[in-house]
Parts: structure tokens; C-alpha cells; sequence
């Protein structure tokens, strides 16, 4: 992984001119061109799936990115069934156009904000990170977002803003999986304060270079590289501040299983699996796991946020 030094094609790419890139991705295989993706997904899912202008963004990963494919068809998003083909079969009901973000809490602009106007300020920058779930699977995405310091700061968290929570939309009209109670809907995780404001921290509003799908969390969601993925909360309608640590929907249902910091740590097993190993998405059915890497490997980025925290008991 390099920060903002040292040159990688996919910046050179992304820095020269949009179109130049989308042909780029398209000759290396690494997007289906616009006309073959309707041909691939299945009808329908694509609409409303727009192209975004972006830049380069640091902290990009080298090795190579996930297919939109494989992106965009094995996902967990709950609120639209539990098996990994759901969220892409039965996430078309959600409408993400308008769509509010309530502002609340320890801070001094709460208020109702407009998807447009929370993004339209931004540059969006593309970020190819690693991706872990706690189930032991991990992908690599190449993001489009807005680092989450520069979009909290606008609503200026004031000092007793020691968390953030965040809330997904409840409405089981749009989410057939909030008819059941797999989770205590609506989805919620939360953030330190200092989590949210580190430079790792992304609100997602796209990947490969076009908004996101609904099955990946329309119009925006959390990502959060060094921590398992449950935390990258989908289709955000709601950002607390708050002084007191929130409980989060996987701790609230399982609290034996999932904790609050939930950081990628090979050396803490799940109590049902082992953390140590991954199954990297696209390998193939027979290919070897590879080892996990402590705070996914992004440790050098984010171990200091957590020094003096017993990383065993604070799982
Ligand atoms: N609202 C909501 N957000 C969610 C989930 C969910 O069920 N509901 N699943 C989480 C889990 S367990 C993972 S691994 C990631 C998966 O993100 P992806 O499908 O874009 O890869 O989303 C997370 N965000
Ligand atoms: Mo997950």
C-alpha cells in the first residue's frame, strides 16, 4: 500500500482525464464497458447508476481490485435478505432519489441536509482499499467517497462529540428484510470520534468510478478499511454526535459475538471461527486462504488511535 507518494497507474489513470480512465479500467478488464454492463447485470439494476467525476485518492491498495461483478452480486445488506445474492436480486425496491441525511447531536449545524448538498462541496476521490468481513471472506473496492473529516467537519461536532452514530433508513415497504426480525432494525453502528475524523475514513457514494448500486448501501455508506465490515453501515439517513458510546445493531443482537471496535485482529477469534485466514473473493473455489493482516493492514495508518487499548477485550 502507498500514500501520496509514489506514482501507481491507477492514479496516473484517474489524474489524467475521466474518460481517458473509464477506457483504461475497460482495456484492463477492470469495468465492463457501459454497453456490456447492462448485458452482465441482470435487468434493471443498473438504472440510476450514474458516472461520477473524480480524483485520485491516497491510501490506495496495489493489488487488484474485485470485479464490478463480484462487487456488486455477493454483498450482506440484511434489509433485503441474508443470502449473499439477495441484496443484488431484491435491493431495485429502494428509492435513493431525494434522499435526507438528519444532522443531530453535540454539534452547531444539526439540521436536515440534502444528499446534493452534502456531496456537491466535495472533491470524490477513488480509493482502492482492502475489504474484510467478520465471516472471513475479503474483496478489494475501489471506492468513491468523501473522507469522512471533511464531510463532518461542516457540521461542526462540538467537544463534548465523543461518538458518531449512524442509522440506516427504516422503511420495510422498500427493505422486505425489516419484516423479519433478523436485527433490531433500523441498522446502527457507531464511531469514536476519533475513528470518524481519521483520514482513512470514507463516505462512500460510489464504486468504480459510478454511484453506488443499491445492494452496496445507495446513496451513501460508511467504510471504514481496518475494521471488519459489518461497520460500513449502508444507505444512511441519520449522523448523531453523541457524548456517550451507542450501541450497534451486531452487538445489540449478539453481544458474545460482535463488539463496538470491531478492528480486523487475526489473533482474536470469532467465538464460532478463526479469524486468522481469508478467503479472498475471485480466487477460486480450491485457491489457499491468505493470511488476515492485523487492522487489515492498515496498522501503520490507525494502530496509534488504539494504543493502550487492550485489543483482546476490546474486540
Ligand atoms: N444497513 C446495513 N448495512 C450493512 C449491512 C447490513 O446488513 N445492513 N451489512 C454489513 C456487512 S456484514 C458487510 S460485510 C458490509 C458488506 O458491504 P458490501 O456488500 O458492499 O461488500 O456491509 C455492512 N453494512
Ligand atoms: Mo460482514
Amino acid at each position: 500500500m502507498r500514500k501520496h507518494n509514489g506514482i501507481r497507474s491507477w492514479e496516473i489513470t484517474s489524474e489524467s482525464n475521466f474518460l481517458k480512465r473509464r477506457d483504461f479500467l475497460r482495456e484492463t478488464g477492470l469495468i465492463a464497458g457501459a454497453g456490456l454492463a447492462a448485458a452482465v447485470l441482470p435487468g434493471g439494476l443498473t438504472a440510476g447508476v450514474r458516472d461520477l467525476e473524480t480524483v485520485a485518492g491516497p491510501y490506495s491498495t496495489d493489488e487488484k481490485p474485485n470485479s464490478w461483478e463480484e462487487v456488486t452480486t455477493y454483498n450482506n445488506f440484511y434489509e433485503f435478505g441474508t443470502a449473499k445474492d439477495d441484496p443484488q436480486r431484491n435491493a431495485h425496491s429502494l428509492v435513493t432519489s431525494p434522499w435526507t441525511v438528519k444532522v443531530s447531536g453535540e454539534c452547531d449545524k444539526p439540521g436536515d441536509y440534502h444528499y446534493e448538498d452534502l456531496v456537491r462541496p466535495h472533491v470524490l476521490e477513488d480509493r482502492v482499499y482492502r475489504h474484510r468481513c467478520v465471516e472471513a471472506w475479503s474483496m478489494v473496492v475501489p471506492w468513491v467517497g468523501i473522507p469522512m473529516p471533511d464531510l463532518l467537519k461542516h457540521f461542526a461536532p462540538n467537544s463534548n462529540a465523543k461518538y458518531v452514530r449512524f442509522k440506516t433508513l427504516y422503511d420495510p415497504k422498500q427493505m422486505p428484510g425489516q419484516r423479519r426480525s433478523v436485527l433490531k432494525w433500523p441498522y446502527v453502528e457507531g464511531l469514536t470520534i476519533a475513528e470518524a475524523m481519521h483520514p482513512l475514513t470514507l463516505m462512500v457514494v460510489g464504486v468504480y468510478g459510478r454511484t453506488l448500486p443499491n445492494q452496496n448501501g445507495a446513496p451513501l455508506r460508511l467504510i471504514v478499511p481496518w475494521k471488519y465490515g459489518f461497520k460500513g453501515i449502508k444507505s444512511i439517513v441519520e449522523i448523531e454526535f453523541t457524548r456517550r458510546r451507542p450501541r450497534t445493531s451486531w452487538e445489540l443482537s449478539a453481544p458474545r459475538e460482535y463488539g463496538f471496535y470491531a478492528n480486523v485482529n487475526p489473533e482474536v477469534d470469532h467465538p464460532r471461527w478463526s479469524q486468522a485466514r481469508e478467503r479472498r473473493i475471485g480466487g477460486g473455489l480450491f485457491a489457499a486462504k491468505q493470511p488476515t493482516l492485523m487492522f487489515n493492514g492498515y496498522a501503520d495508518e490507525v494502530g496509534e488511535l488504539y494504543a493502550g487499548l487492550d485489543l483482546r477485550k476490546n474486540y
